[in-house]
């Protein structure tokens, strides 16, 4: 068995043990109570899930296995000469729990590139749609086309596959998407972008690095920042649309294939991982309407009070769970300062954090007035020269892949059951709070 697998399988034993002891001894814990308005306001706060993968704080932001954004930056393994971190390292902690070595992270882009082969008949598939399709469209559909070599669907049509083995499956299609996941992703960007003439991977590069590569920025730099993105946009524990998605469906026995499409449906839209779109069409908005290239902080001020004015949010900024600055944008801040510190654009995102938050704050409703991971990745994007923002969150979902997958084999080895809680009707709500029934549902 490879070594990655094996390890994998000896943690999912151990934590499958001590879980059993913890419902056995601890199971009628009562954890917290859940008010009404919960229920009805999208289940803030609620605790119903468990990730194990990463957890997040709502002021010091996500750890990934208890470590921040900074010390994975500081820790995982890196290219020769380069400061950002490795992805497939990533991985390799978020499966284990301990921090891989440069061997452990080659041994596993090797795997991932002996995987990576796609057959041709996803691209037809692709290219089948209309060019004006969205990006996020069509690589859900090239997801969707590779469906069928999905290792747990195929091993359990055939009856071939024990509850025992659930688990190994899963590990096998999650490995096999995210080799391939790159090359759907960069095949959409080739064919609506650039004439649809697909680059041919490169063995030698590391996988974000090839990926790079692939979408056809082979500036060192821009690697550099595909690896940077690929890992802080990972993961972000298990309640987030994308992730609770991909466990949901996950949890019907749907394969990996069938589980991670539909999170990415979810990373889709506008108020999750489409946001990084919209922050680049608002910013082009407020430039053509204040006829500016380079608007004033007052200038942008007046935007954005436009914007709220007319019943619009203003992209990149507000969490769910948040309350601080997110360290996913601080840390792109970081790369800018580094790499780029006098490019207009850029500058105009710096210039909209310093005036967005007292704007919102003094609006008095929004918990968190503080930039999203959204707010910035765009603009270091169109730095190098990929200014296509309608395929900005096709790179989000690539790196999202990461976490989910890893989740998924996560919730297969520690046979993480069907996912249903109950639902009510106001109808039975009115019933429960005007004492005609004892029990809420009944
Ligand atoms: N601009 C304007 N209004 C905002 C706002 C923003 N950026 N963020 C929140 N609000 C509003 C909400 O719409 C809500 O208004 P109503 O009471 O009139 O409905 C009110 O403030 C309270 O909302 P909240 O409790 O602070 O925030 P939620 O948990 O309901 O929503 C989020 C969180 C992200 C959907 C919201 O902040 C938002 O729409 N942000 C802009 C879109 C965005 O950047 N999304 C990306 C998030 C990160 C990701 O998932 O990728």
């Amino acid at each position: 068995m490879d070594l990655l697998k094996r390890r994998f399988k000896e943690q999912a034993d151990i934590l499958a043990l001590e879980i059993k002891e913890i419902i056995k001894e601890h199971g009628e814990t009562v954890i917290e109570q859940t008010k009404l308005a919960q229920i009805y306001q999208g289940m803030r706060g609620i605790t119903a899930l468990v990730t194990e993968t990463s957890l997040l704080d709502s002021q010091e932001g996500i750890e990934f296995r208890r470590k921040t954004i900074h010390e994975l930056r500081d820790k995982l393994p890196k290219v020769k000469g380069g400061s950002e971190p490795l992805p497939a390292g990533l991985v390799y902690l978020m499966l284990t729990g301990e921090m891989p070595t440069a061997d452990d992270v080659e041994h596993l882009s090797s795997v991932l590139q002996r995987r990576s082969h796609i057959p041709l008949y996803v691209f037809d598939t692709m290219r089948a749609l209309p060019k004006e399709t969205h990006p996020m469209t069509m690589f859900v559909v090239g997801v969707m086309a590779l469906q069928g070599e999905s290792h747990f669907a195929n091993r359990y049509a055939a009856g071939d596959l024990p509850k025992s083995e659930y688990w190994e499956a899963t590990f096998e299609d999650a490995l096999d998407l995210i080799a391939r996941i790159p090359h759907i992703a960069a095949y959409v960007y080739r064919r609506k972008y650039k004439h649809g003439r697909a680059i041919q991977p490169d063995g030698l590069l590391d996988w974000a690095g090839n990926f790079a590569h692939m979408l056809g920025y082979d500036d060192e730099e821009f690697k550099e920042l595909m690896r940077l993105y690929m890992v802080i946009n990972a993961d972000h524990e298990g309640g987030n649309v994308s992730a609770h998605t991909t466990h949901l469906v996950g949890s019907a026995l749907s394969d990996p294939y069938l589980s991670y499409a539909s999170g990415m449906n979810g990373l889709a839209g506008p108020l999750h991982g489409l946001a990084n779109q919209e922050v680049i069409k608002w910013i082009y908005d407020m430039q053509e309407h204040l006829n500016t290239k380079e608007p004033s902080s007052d200038q942008i001020a007046e935007y954005v009070k436009k914007t709220l004015a007319s019943g619009k949010v203003v992209p990149g900024y507000g969490h769910a769970v948040l309350r601080q600055t997110d360290p996913r944008f601080a840390v792109q801040m970081d790369f800018g300062k580094k790499h780029m510190p006098d490019d207009p654009f850029v500058n105009i995102i710096w210039r909209i954090y310093e005036t967005v938050p007292p704007i919102l704050q003094s609006l008095g409703k929004i918990k968190n007035p503080w930039p999203n991971v959204d707010a910035h990745s765009g603009a270091l994007l169109m730095h190098y020269g990929m200014v296509e923002h309608e395929y900005y969150t096709v790179l989000f979902a690539v790196s999202r892949a990461l976490g989910v997958l890893s989740s998924l084999c996560w919730d297969r080895a520690l046979n993480m059951p069907l996912e249903r809680p109950k639902s009510v009707t106001t109808a039975a709500v009115k019933r429960w709070l005007n004492k005609e029934v004892e029990k809420l549902g009944d």
